[in-house]
């Protein structure tokens, strides 16, 4: 924890200086963080997007990836962003929704499909208009491009069979209201917290577990954390969204601004081929680690959460209503 906020507190100070290009020719550093370790697919296609930029510019812009969480949890991230001392963060879209209460619609439980369902919706003119939601709202960040997470399942020490099961287990969810609605109304007890301290919270048993997709489970090793089981509820199927400073943003010309923009598409899309073989790969490793993967009927779940989708969406049943019929 020491070391974290020192490392955090050195890279606050660096990223004054090292976002300022200190001649017209010189090079400017993008910092980019993510809470996922290096080689995980939004890390890649984030630094496949910084070689493209720094190309093209002919090393105006060099771009700087700090994986694995260094440089803070998301919420931190995302303040650090506004701010522009970290010029590029991909975080989940849930922690944005405090922010930016617009984006909660696609934070709700159940209310795409599938995640290709979700694809559909993020790639078409639905996810062009939430993002530029983000980039004119007051959040000093500009919106560049959306990743897939496929969905989010329960994984615990003790076995979820019915949704019975879950009552009063305490489950880890990401820090934004809807989502500790969203578990207390599936009956479990949850608990808000930040992704890189779940793992010490399930070793020290302030959990009894948590949600994510395999890869998560896999690459953050909670998985090693006393965990058991995989319940495939998919109760929440949330994209990624990366986003910069708008700090940053408005010191760019258009012509290097749209350089960002295109390259940030084509990342949107290297990182859904990247991602379907991760899902594949981490579920065959989490099964060959003796994690159990229990099939559920996904109709409780979606029954119990009706109240949530009625008080968030209610502001927005036309977007809803577009949302259901993307085919
Ligand atoms: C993962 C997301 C990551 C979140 C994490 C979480 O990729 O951005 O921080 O979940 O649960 O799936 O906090």
């Amino acid at each position: 924890m020491t070391i974290r906020r020192h490392l955090f507190a050195l890279a606050a100070a660096l990223a004054a200086t090292a976002a300022m290009p200190l001649s017209a020719s010189a090079q400017t550093v993008l910092k980019a963080a993510d809470v996922h370790p290096a080689g995980y697919p939004n890390v890649v296609a984030i630094e496949s997007l910084g070689k493209k930029l720094e190309a093209a510019t002919n090393g105006r812009y060099k771009l700087q990836m700090f994986p694995g969480g260094v440089l803070g949890a998301e919420k931190e991230v995302v303040e650090q962003t506004q701010v522009g001392a970290i010029q590029i963060a991909r975080i989940s879209l849930g922690v944005l929704g405090p922010i930016v209460p617009d984006v909660n619609v696609f934070n709700m439980p159940f209310v795409f499909r599938n995640p290709a369902h979700m694809r559909m919706v993020i790639d078409g003119p639905i996810g062009d208009e939430l993002l530029k939601k983000i980039t004119d709202s007051p959040a000093k960040l500009v919106a560049l491009g959306w990743m897939d997470s496929g969905s989010r399942s329960l994984y615990t020490k003790k076995a979820v069979r019915s949704i019975d099961d879950l009552k009063g287990q305490k489950i880890r969810m990401m820090g934004n209201p809807l989502f500790v609605d969203t578990m207390n109304a599936m009956g479990g007890n949850g608990i808000s917290m930040g992704h890189t301290e779940v793992y010490a919270a399930l070793q020290t048993g302030v959990v009894d577990g948590a949600e994510n997709n395999p890869p998560t489970l896999f690459t953050s090793n909670q998985y090693t954390a006393g965990i058991k089981y995989y319940t495939q509820t998919h109760h929440l199927i949330i994209p990624e969204i990366f986003v910069m400073s708008k700090v940053t943003w408005d010191k760019m010309t258009p012509a290097d601004q749209a350089l960002v923009k295109k390259f940030s598409r084509e990342a949107q899309m290297e990182q859904r081929a990247l991602w379907d073989k991760s899902v594949a790969d981490y579920t065959a490793k989490l099964k060959a680690a003796g994690i159990e993967w229990i099939e559920i009927d996904t109709k409780p779940f979606y029954d119990a959460t009706a109240p949530v989708r009625a008080k968030y969406g209610a502001p927005y049943t036309d977007l809803i209503k577009r949302i259901n019929d993307t085919k």
